[in-house]
C-alpha cells in the first residue's frame, strides 16, 4: 500500500510549511498552530446540526462541554462523549467543529465533547480525572442536554482516545458503564521501546505528521515522572486483564506510528471476550479525521463510524 494522493500531498504541504521542531516550540505557540491547522484543514461544518457551549457541573471545577445535536433528532438520543486529542495539552472544543458536528449528522447521536484540562498545567492525573468524572457524570446526568444515558458511548481522538480507553478500564465493574468505546487512533501506551510496535519505528521518523519525537513531547507534558508510564491508566495496553471492557471500535491509518499499538489492543480485547473492531485505512496517516476539508478518507470514516455507533446503542 501506498500513501493515497490526498494523504501525500497534504503531508507534502506539511513538509513544505516546514516549522519548528516540536520539542522547540513553546506551549502557547503550539497550542496556536494545532488549532489553526484543525480549524483550517477540518472543512465545513454540517449545516444541520446545531452546536451549543454547555458545561460539566463537577464539583471543584466545572468544565466546558460542546454540544452537537442534529436538528433532526426528538426526544432522548443517543449520546457519545467525546475527548479530543492534542497531546494532552493542546487542542480545544472549537478544533473539532467540523469532523463532530459531521458525525453528528451521520450517526443521529448527540456528541458532547469535553474541555478537561490540559497539561503541563495541569498534568497526570488531572486530564484522566476529568474525563473520568464527566463519564460518569454523563451516565447519569445526559438526559439534560437531551441524551439518552442507556445509550452512551464514550470515545476520543489520539491523546482523547488514551483517555477514554483508560476510563473504559476505571469504572468498577459495578457501576454503570458507557455501551461502548470509540477510539480514533490512540495512544495506548507511552511506555518506550515496545519491541511489538513496529510501526512507532517504521512511521514514527517525522514524515507521516506524528513522530515519536511528537509523541516524547506530549509525554514530558502529561506525565510529571517517566515512570507513570507503566501504569495502565496512563498506557492501557498495559492492563493484564481487559475482560468486561465495553465493545469496542478502533480506526488507525496505516501510516499512523500508533497502528500497532491499537492491532495488538484489539487483538487482546477480542482474546478477552471482548467485541471489538478495527478499522484501517491503509493510505492515511495520524489525524485523518481532523483533515476532512481535504481528505475524503475523513468522510469515509465519519460514515464507517457511524454505522458502528448506532449498531452499538441497539438493543
Ligand atoms: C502540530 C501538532 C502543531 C503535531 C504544533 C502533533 C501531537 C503530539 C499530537 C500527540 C503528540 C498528539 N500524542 O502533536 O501531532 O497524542 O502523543
Amino acid at each position: 500500500m501506498t500513501l493515497d494522493p490526498q494523504s501525500l500531498t497534504l503531508l507534502e504541504s506539511f513538509r513544505q510549511a516546514g516549522g519548528t521542531a516540536i520539542d522547540d516550540i513553546d506551549m502557547a505557540s503550539a497550542r496556536r498552530d494545532y488549532d489553526l491547522l484543525f480549524t483550517q484543514l477540518g472543512g465545513p461544518v454540517a449545516d444541520d446540526v446545531t452546536i451549543r457551549m454547555e458545561g460539566v457541573p463537577l464539583v471543584d471545577h466545572p468544565l466546558p462541554l460542546r454540544i452537537y445535536r442534529p436538528q433532526s433528532v426528538r426526544g432522548p438520543a443517543p449520546a457519545l462523549l467525546f475527548f479530543h486529542g492534542g497531546g494532552w495539552s493542546m487542542g480545544g472544543l472549537p478544533c473539532y467543529d467540523a469532523p463532530l458536528s459531521h458525525l453528528a449528522a451521520r450517526s443521529g447521536f448527540i456528541i458532547a465533547s469535553v474541555g478537561y484540562r490540559l497539561a503541563p498545567e495541569n498534568p497526570f492525573p488531572a486530564p484522566l480525572e476529568d474525563a473520568l468524572n464527566s463519564t460518569r457524570w454523563a451516565l447519569s446526568r445526559i438526559g439534560d442536554h437531551g441524551g439518552d444515558p442507556t445509550r452512551l458511548l464514550i470515545g476520543g481522538d489520539s491523546a482523547g482516545g488514551t483517555l477514554a480507553a483508560a476510563v473504559c478500564q476505571l469504572l468498577c465493574p459495578t457501576e454503570r458503564r458507557p455501551r461502548g468505546q470509540v477510539l480514533f487512533y490512540p495512544v495506548l501506551t507511552l511506555a518506550d521501546g515496545d519491541p511489538r510496535l513496529t510501526s512507532r519505528q517504521t512511521n514514527g521518523n517525522g514524515e507521516y505528521f506524528l513522530s515519536r519525537e511528537g509523541i516524547a513531547w506530549a509525554k514530558g507534558n502529561y506525565l510529571t515522572d517517566p515512570g507513570l508510564a507503566f501504569l495502565p491508566a496512563v498506557s492501557p495496553l498495559l492492563a493484564p486483564d481487559l475482560r468486561g471492557l465495553p465493545p469496542a471500535l478502533l480506526l488507525t491509518g496505516g501510516y499512523d506510528p500508533l497502528h500497532d499499538e491499537a492491532a495488538l489492543y484489539a487483538s487482546r480485547l477480542r482474546d478477552a471476550g471482548v467485541a471489538v473492531e478495527h478499522l484501517t485505512y491503509p493510505g492515511t496517516f495520524h489525524g485523518f479525521l481532523s483533515f476532512g476539508g481535504v481528505l475524503d478518507i475523513a468522510g469515509q470514516a465519519v460514515g464507517d463510524t457511524a454505522e458502528r455507533m448506532r449498531r452499538m446503542v441497539q438493543t
